[in-house]
């Protein structure tokens, strides 16, 4: 039996070379992963030697270098298929991020689908991507939409679950909240989404990065997730469905590499996955994302949660200790991902994160793309701060007299 590593964040941080620098004469401190995580040197490594060797388009040369190029985007897609579990290659789908994952399923699943009258159920804790595509939707086809409400713990209130999701067609509900950091009991909200006859999209972004996702054990419909949040590089992410689902779905960009024959007035599709992927791919992106999911799952991804749980944990009871400070989001670290957000009465959000700046220490201020959700809470904006493998305790405790500082300031 392999022993249970506990997470090493001082040998994981020297394969960050970001980490290794200096803001405003201090360490940096990068408490914002959750908007993009740093990238280890393999990943940076392995997406030079590709520009640097083998750069050519894939899929269509029968030269060494583009046979190469090919080979190693689609054992990307390979390890991206092991990672959350899916059943093969022919249901991950690359994409650009999750955002365009989320618009190709409404595009194509839901403008065949959803019909005017159809009812789609969202919660108010969604970013934006999981939210505009359906309003977008809805208001072309005449659905509506409806939402889950949350608790002042930030999480789902689910007591009238299976009367909310009757005649429902589509539920699409984030795994975690990128603001409040709640994890969200995808798999029991699943099977009762399932058992009113409803299909499930899950915004996984803040999720695959953070913690083991198997997407057959949830049981859900669509998965969708970013590479840029996982130690990969932007400009790649995943959208992970049912094969069946794709197999009936009509195609959602066209162009190359997506067809099978075309004459001029009309064509037939490719085998899956390659239908849904119009146009020379993200190559580099591509091979970039597979060496960060060999990364991570080196690491283990049940470390990888451990450790953020045990980070949270410390950062809840610090913070804690700030005069005035409101805190949102679940107090249990169980159920509460990486990402922290609190306010500080008397300090705009955006004037702590530029004093804390001072310090070298990176947290995010604003909405958060959750503007709906900062309606729910009565504030305009929070100031957040989210944890990788990376991080360790004395970032909370510089974050917490960063804080203190402030209030100095402000005092
Ligand atoms: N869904 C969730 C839950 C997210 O946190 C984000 C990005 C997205 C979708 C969109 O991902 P993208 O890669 O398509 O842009 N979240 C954040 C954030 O919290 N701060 O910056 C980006």
């Amino acid at each position: 039996m392999i022993e249970a590593r506990a997470i090493n964040a001082t040998a994981v941080r020297a394969d960050f070379p970001i980490l290794g620098r200096s803001i405003n004469g201090k360490p940096l401190v990068y408490l914002d992963s959750a908007a993009t995580s740093q990238k280890p040197a393999v990943v940076i490594d392995i997406m030079d030697d590709y520009y640097r060797r083998y750069n050519a388009n894939p899929h269509r040369g029968v030269y060494t270098i583009s046979e190469e190029a090919t080979a190693a985007y689609e054992s990307a897609r390979q390890q991206v298929v092991a990672f959350i579990n899916a059943a093969s290659g022919k249901e991950v789908i690359f994409t650009r991020n999750t955002t365009e994952a989320i618009n190709l399923v409404r595009y194509s699943w839901g403008r065949a689908n959803i019909r005017n009258g159809d009812r789609i159920l969202l919660t108010e804790m969604e970013h934006h991507s999981n939210l505009v595509p359906w309003q977008l939707l809805a208001q072309e086809v005449g659905a509506s939409l409806e939402f889950l409400r949350i608790d002042d713990q930030g999480m789902l209130q689910l007591d009238e679950l299976d009367a909310r999701l009757e005649g429902v067609r589509l539920l699409a509900i984030t795994h975690q909240s990128n603001t409040l950091g709640t994890i969200n009991p995808i798999k029991a909200i699943t099977a009762a989404a399932h058992r009113a006859g409803a299909l499930v999209l899950i915004d996984g972004a803040q999720a695959v990065p953070h913690m083991a996702v198997d997407v057959r054990d949830l049981d859900v419909d669509f998965y969708a997730f970013s590479g840029h949040k996982m130690c990969g590089p932007t400009g790649i992410g995943v959208l992970w469905a049912r094969r069946a689902l794709l197999e009936a779905m009509p195609p959602f960009l066209g162009g190359g590499d997506m067809i099978k024959r075309v004459k001029l007035h009309e064509a037939s599709w490719n085998d899956l996955p390659w239908k849904f992927e119009a146009g020379t791919p993200s190559v580099a992106e591509g091979i970039g994302l597979g060496a960060a999911v060999d990364y991570l799952k080196n690491l283990g991804m049940d470390q990888v949660r451990t450790h953020e749980r045990t980070l949270v944990d410390y950062a809840l009871e610090k913070l804690q200790e700030i005069p005035g400070i409101v805190l949102y989001g679940p107090r249990d670290p169980e159920i509460h991902g990486g990402s922290i957000s609190f306010t500080i009465p008397d300090i705009h959000p955006h004037d702590l994160a530029t004093l804390v700046d001072r310090e070298g220490i990176a947290v995010r201020a604003g909405h958060h793309c959750t503007q709906p959700l900062m309606d729910r809470l009565g504030v305009p904006a929070t100031t957040r701060a989210s944890f990788y493998i990376y991080n360790q305790p004395d970032e909370v405790d510089q974050l917490v007299s960063g804080i203190q500082k402030a209030q100095k300031v402000f005092a």
